[in-house]
């Protein structure tokens, strides 16, 4: 069993995507173990974007990410990294998959909806970034058998 981090970002939040978002993350069979609204103060955004304070997209991108609440979730599935990235969709919403996250609700590149921890490390970061231990449900037990 594995856990990934995900985001609703605030453009989708202010679209009114945010149940479509989470019923299409249920369907395709995750567990949800936590989950909260939040507005990044300035520092929590380019902290938790700390590796992209270089790129050219970094100022806009911390901009934006503070400009409304977001939805913060700890997803939880066999390979829950990778079969989450795979529901969201590529970076850019244009060269999403169908039927993906990104390609459903994201608008461009940096206005792209949702984010998901992009390694079983980075899951582990992004995780105790917004949660404590106490604020996860336990892990889930495969239903034992009576006899
Ligand atoms: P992803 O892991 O798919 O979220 O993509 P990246 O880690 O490459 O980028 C993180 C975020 O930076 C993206 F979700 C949106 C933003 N970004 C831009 O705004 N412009 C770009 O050219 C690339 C990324």
């Amino acid at each position: 069993m594995e856990r990934t981090l995900g985001l609703i970002k605030p453009d989708a939040i202010a679209a009114g995507h945010t149940g479509k978002i989470l019923d299409h993350i249920l369907q395709a069979g995750f567990r949800i173990v936590g989950l909260k609204m939040l507005h990044l103060s300035r520092v929590q955004a380019e902290t938790f974007y700390a590796v992209h304070r270089e790129r050219p997209f970094f100022e806009s991108l911390v901009q934006f990410m503070t400009s409304g609440p977001v939805i913060a979730f700890v997803l939880e599935k066999p390979d829950a990294v990778a079969a989450y990235r795979d529901l969201m969709g590529a970076t850019d919403p244009s060269k999403a998959a169908p039927n993906t996250l990104r390609s459903l609700y994201g608008q461009n590149i940096e206005r792209n909806a949702v984010h998901g921890s992009d390694s079983l490390e980075n899951a582990r970061r992004e995780i105790s970034f917004f949660f404590s231990e106490a604020e996860l449900l336990a892990l889930e037990t495969p239903a034992f058998s009576a006899v």
